[in-house]
């Protein structure tokens, strides 16, 4: 199970700058990509105006867990060359692929939930490449290399609408691509679990690379509540050369709304991974004893942070 930072929150909506004209005082902030960058914890963090606007903002850290908020918010260059209208930009998901770091998000519009990509060298500059899917999609994350000559990504169509809720899914797919802009499906990866705590899913942060497999920490939302759904974590690990098979996947949740500052918010009950920062590698795979830090959204309202280790997420995965 991962173990909350005692701290948590660690990123409130108290932290975030005034940035004139639209960011004063502002709602949220939550579900955030995170990445190692120049021996720092970097942070694209999802912040909310009071005009219900989506920014997305940077923050950075020394040791994880105090992080400093740009002052000011990312623009996307080249964006604005996309005619119809973009609602929001939000929960970006950053791999690094070779020397570029690559921000996967939803862009809502009329058509309904787009995935997008921009790509960054310096997390100064970032360059908009494009609108990455066809269909209605979110949480889109890419593998860092290219597996059997192709990109790969994990993503989760949006076919299931919740009662009084946005439109989600119950199976994520895998997709392929030679260029990272044109994607197709290959096959779908895993369901949700009706009854159970995962009934609709999608992926968490981007897959890491471990010599068990790939690491893959989802989130599942258990929806026969009558009150609420609720939104928890849990891991599977999948084959190297072929992600689309699952070797296990965890029957328990490994993180679960049950804080203050989980079950009380904008959405209540929600921890929504979107982030994780491994420690060590060894010869390109994540070390079994690396430390891992699990960054997540908070009832749509704040930034937390769990731990955990490699060993730990795949002995997870096989319970
Ligand atoms: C999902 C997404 C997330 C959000 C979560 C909980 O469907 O919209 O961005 O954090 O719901 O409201």
């Amino acid at each position: 199970m991962l173990v909350k930072y005692e701290q948590n929150p660690i990123i409130t909506r108290k932290n975030i700058p005034v940035v004139n004209p639209h960011l004063r005082d502002v709602s949220s902030v939550f579900n955030p990509g995170a990445i190692k960058f120049n021996d720092k914890y970097l942070l694209i963090l999802r912040v909310q105006s009071r005009g219900r606007e989506t920014f997305l903002m940077k923050a950075v850290s020394d040791n994880g867990a105090n992080f400093e908020v740009d002052n000011s918010v990312i623009k996307f260059d080249g964006i604005e060359k996309i005619k119809d209208k973009i609602y929001h930009t939000y929960d970006a998901r950053i791999t690094k692929i070779e020397t570029y770091y690559y921000l996967m998000f939803a862009m809502d519009m009329d058509s309904g939930c787009r995935l997008g990509l921009a790509r960054t060298e310096d997390f100064d500059k970032y360059e908009f490449l494009g609108i990455v899917s066809q269909d209605d999609s979110r949480n889109g994350v890419l593998f860092p290399e290219k597996i059997n000559g192709k990109f790969l990504r994990f993503e989760r169509p949006n076919s299931v609408k919740l009662k009084g809720g946005p439109s989600t899914g119950n199976t994520i797919y895998l997709s392929e691509s030679d260029d990272l802009i044109n994607w197709k499906y290959v096959e779908p990866v895993m369901s949700g679990r009706f009854h159970y705590w995962d009934e609709n899913i999608g992926s968490g942060p981007p897959p890491i690379k471990t010599k068990e497999g790939w690491i893959h920490i989802y989130h599942g939302v258990a929806t026969h509540f009558s009150s609420s759904n609720i939104y928890q974590a849990g891991v599977s690990l999948h084959e190297l050369n072929n992600p689309a098979k699952v070797i296990a996947r965890s029957s328990l949740n490994i993180l679960e709304p049950r804080e203050i500052y989980e079950t009380v918010g904008q959405v209540q009950n929600v921890c929504f991974p979107s982030g994780m920062i491994v420690e060590k590698y060894e010869n390109g795979f994540a070390a079994l004893d690396s430390k891992v830090f699990v960054y997540y959204g908070a009832a749509d309202t704040v930034v937390a942070l769990a731990f955990t280790t490699i060993k730990e997420l795949i002995d997870a995965a096989k319970i």
